[in-house]
C-alpha cells in the first residue's frame, strides 16, 4: 500500500515588468509587505525590462532574484504566478492579457490602459480568468491610504447623510517649467493622455470609490498650455494635456468636480478630496496623509466644527500591522497594503478591488472628458466680454 505524500506548496512565484518609478514603488511593497502583514509566502523572482544592465542592477537593489529581457520568456515559466505589470501605459493590455491567457495571477498599474477598446479586451481576458480561479486588479494604491479608506467606511455607514457633491483635485507641477523635457508621459501614443490618465484617474477613481457610486454624465475641458518640449531630436510636439477639468453626475444625484494639472506651479502631489453630505463632511489632503478632517452636522450647533481625526491608531484600516499609535506613515506604505491585499485575494481565491471592471469605468469616464472637451457644442463661446 502506498501513502500519500502530503502535497507541496511552494511559495507563490512574483514577476515583475517595468522597474522605473512605479517599479521602485511596487518593488519596495513587495520587499517588505511579510515584515508587517500575515501573507502568503512567495518570492520576488524576476525583474522584467529592457536595458540587460540597468534592469540587472535594480533587480540586484530592489531585491529580486534574477533579471530577464523578455517579458514573454517569463510568461511561459511554470514557477511564475504572479506577474506585476509597471511599465508604461501602452504595454498594459498587451502584457496583461497574455499573463491572463498564460494563467498569471495580474496587478497592473493605474491607469487600466491606454484606450476604452484596450480596457474593454483586459476586462474580457480578467473576466474569462476568474472563472479559471486567476485573478486580476489595478493598482489604484490610494484607495490603501487608511485616512481615505477610513473616509469611506464613514460614508457607508451614512455619517455624511445623502452626499451632495465632491470636490476632487489633483495637482502636481513637475511640467511647470516649459523647457522640462520630453517623456512617454508626454506622448499620446505611448501614455494615452496627459494629467487627465496620469492624475484625473485617481481622481475619478476616489469620487467613485469614496461614494460607491458610478458615473452617470460627464462635461470636460482639457488643455496644453507648453505644446512643444526638448526632445532628444529638438523641439517635439506635446501630444497630451497638461491639465483637464471635468463636473461629473453620479448615480445617486451627487455631483464632482475634478481638477487636475502637472503644471499647478508649487503643488507637488497635491490630491485633495472634499465629500459634503447634509449630516457631515470630511476632507483629506494626500500631503498631510495621515489626517482625515470631518464634521459631523448632527452635533450641537455650538460644537460643530471640523476636527481632525490622525488616522494612526491600531483601530484604523491597516494601521495595527505599522508602528505604536501616533507614529506616521507614508506614500510608499499604500503600495504595501495594496500588494497585502491583492496577496490575499490570490490565496483566498476571492477577487480583489479594484477589478479590471472598476478600472474600465475610471477609463470610460476619462474618454468622456475628452470626448466632451473636444466637441465644440458644449463650450458657449462669449462673444463680448463681460
Ligand atoms: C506621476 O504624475 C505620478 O507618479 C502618477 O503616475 C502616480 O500614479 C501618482 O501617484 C503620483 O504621480
Amino acid at each position: 500500500m502506498t501513502t500519500q505524500e502530503p502535497q507541496q506548496i511552494r511559495p507563490l512565484g512574483v514577476a515583475m515588468i517595468g522597474y522605473a518609478f512605479m517599479g521602485k514603488a511596487h518593488s519596495n511593497a513587495w520587499r517588505n509587505v511579510a515584515s508587517y502583514f500575515d501573507v502568503p509566502a512567495f518570492e520576488q523572482k524576476v525583474l522584467v525590462g529592457r536595458d540587460r544592465v540597468q534592469v540587472a542592477d535594480a533587480a540586484a537593489r530592489y531585491g529580486w532574484a534574477e533579471s530577464a529581457t523578455d517579458w514573454r520568456d517569463v510568461l511561459d515559466r511554470d514557477d511564475i504566478d504572479i506577474v506585476d505589470i509597471c511599465a508604461p501605459g501602452w504595454m498594459h493590455a498587451e502584457i496583461a492579457i497574455a499573463a491572463l491567457e498564460a494563467g498569471k495571477h495580474v496587478l497592473v498599474e493605474k491607469p487600466l490602459a491606454n484606450t476604452v477598446a484596450e480596457a474593454e479586451a483586459m476586462t474580457r481576458a480578467a473576466q474569462a480568468a476568474r472563472t479559471r480561479g486567476v485573478q486580476s486588479m489595478v493598482g489604484f494604491n490610494y484607495r490603501r491610504v487608511p485616512a481615505l479608506a477610513l473616509a469611506k467606511e464613514l460614508i457607508a455607514e451614512g455619517r455624511l447623510g445623502t452626499v451632495r457633491h465632491v470636490r476632487a483635485a489633483y495637482l502636481q507641477d513637475w511640467l511647470t517649467d516649459a523647457q522640462a523635457p520630453m517623456t512617454w508621459r508626454l506622448r499620446k501614443d505611448t501614455a494615452g493622455s496627459g494629467a487627465l490618465g496620469d492624475i484625473a484617474s485617481h481622481a475619478i477613481d476616489q469620487v467613485m470609490f469614496l461614494l460607491g457610486e458610478a458615473v452617470t454624465d460627464v462635461s470636460g475641458r482639457l488643455h496644453t498650455f507648453v505644446s512643444s518640449r526638448p526632445g532628444a531630436d529638438g523641439p517635439e510636439a506635446v501630444t497630451v494635456d497638461d491639465a483637464a477639468w471635468a463636473s461629473l453626475s453620479l448615480t445617486g444625484g451627487a455631483i464632482a468636480s475634478v481638477e487636475v494639472s502637472r503644471v499647478a506651479t508649487g503643488q507637488k502631489n497635491s490630491l485633495r478630496l472634499e465629500i459634503y453630505g447634509d449630516k457631515g463632511t470630511v476632507l483629506f489632503d494626500l500631503e498631510e496623509l495621515n489626517g482625515l478632517g470631518f464634521l459631523d452636522a448632527t452635533d450641537p450647533v455650538r460644537e460643530q466644527g471640523f476636527r481632525r481625526i490622525l488616522v494612526n491608531e491600531p483601530e484604523h484600516p491597516y494601521m495595527d500591522a505599522w508602528w505604536p499609535q501616533g507614529h506616521i506613515i507614508g506614500w510608499e506604505h499604500t503600495f504595501t497594503h495594496q500588494i497585502r491585499d491583492f496577496l490575499l485575494a490570490v490565496s483566498q481565491g476571492s477577487a480583489p478591488s479594484p477589478s479590471f471592471e472598476e478600472g474600465l469605468a475610471v477609463q470610460r469616464v476619462l474618454a468622456a472628458v475628452e470626448e466632451s472637451a473636444s466637441a465644440k457644442s458644449s463650450t458657449v463661446q462669449l462673444t463680448a466680454p463681460v
